[in-house]
């Protein structure tokens, strides 16, 4: 049988599926297996890093439960000859609801609201303030890549106009193009962010862009932490320069800056992106599939290009 190191779990069924053709062994078992292992299952936040790839001398793919690989040093596996597979698409959905989803939520303020009926305040408290629509206004989307297509999709269909930035205009969509991130924050009434994070991509929602979406405008992340200055995006929402922020990611999740607790226009979710029960099985089912396809000398699935 042939070895796999396995860094993260797989979904159940798929993981017994994987422990039926393959022989896995955790991470705890580097230093006795680091010399046969052929393949690595992880995610996009797991590694390995260099210094084990290294160890690692009959490794043939890495297979990640992700679509963002900013954990994955994919070039020096590369340069190893060592390709490294996502799961793109199958995750898509589940992103892009979750997007629309936190700027509804932010906008109309539904957890703060929520919570106003949970602690029992609505009796004494009468009706709860007045929020803002999340329909028929501006949505900017940084980065047109498939998710940000399906978050386009979806706002659009709740009569806003969509705008977006990325490197290039991108050749199958019709929304206004803004080749400069500030100008699209400050044309935006919403900017929702889903672009890789990368060495370029870091922190470029800075806070011109943050101060140039303004008082009036809500952010919304479900990409990395690290593509937003957070310090800046924090000191922005206390001093009241920028509306409100729907957030799923963080620069050093599980900490997450705790005077963003306190804010009712501020929504907050733990990495959730793509966890749900199907598209986790999809996920998982992809990584089974591509390493399968590696050691049947097929072509693999999905592989990073
Ligand atoms: C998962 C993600 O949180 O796909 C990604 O890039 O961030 C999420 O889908 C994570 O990778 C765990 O599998």
């Amino acid at each position: 049988m042939i070895d796999i190191l396995q860094f993260v779990p797989l979904r159940p069924e798929v993981q017994r599926e994987l422990e039926a053709r393959y022989r896995v062994h955790g991470k705890d078992r580097l230093d006795e297996v680091a010399g046969i292992v052929r393949g690595v299952v992880t995610n996009g936040h797991s590694g390995p890093p260099p210094e084990i790839i290294d160890r690692l001398p009959k490794l043939e793919v890495i297979c990640s439960a992700s679509v963002g690989y900013d954990g994955i040093p994919v070039e020096y596996a590369r340069s190893k000859g060592i390709p490294v597979t996502n799961t793109p698409d199958v995750l898509n959905d589940d992103v892009a609801d979750l997007a629309i989803a936190l700027m509804i939520m932010t906008a109309r303020r539904l957890v703060a609201s929520d919570r106003y009926v949970r602690t029992g305040k609505w009796p004494a408290g009468g009706e709860y303030p007045l929020a803002s629509r999340a329909s028929g206004k501006t949505v900017g989307i940084l980065g047109m890549g498939r998710i940000g297509k399906e978050i386009g999709k979806r706002a659009e269909a709740m009569n806003n106009k969509v705008a977006y930035h990325s490197r290039r205009k991108v050749a199958d969509v019709t929304y206004d193009y803004y080749p400069d991130l500030v100008e699209l924050a400050k044309a935006s009434d919403f900017l929702i962010v889903i672009i890789p994070a990368t060495p370029q991509t870091e922190k470029i929602v800075s806070k011109a862009v943050i101060e140039a979406l303004g008082p009036g405008g809500i952010l919304v992340n479900v990409a990395r932490g690290a593509v937003v200055d957070e310090d800046a995006l924090v000191q922005a929402l206390v001093d009241g320069k920028l509306g409100g922020a729907g957030l799923d990611v963080f620069v050093k999740e599980p900490q997450v800056p705790e005077v963003l607790f306190g804010m009712d226009n501020v929504v907050l979710q733990p990495h959730v992106g793509s966890a749900t029960h199907e598209t986790r099985r999809a996920m998982s089912q992809l990584v089974l599939d591509n390493l399968d396809a590696q050691f049947a000398g097929k072509p693999l699935l999905t592989p990073i290009l």
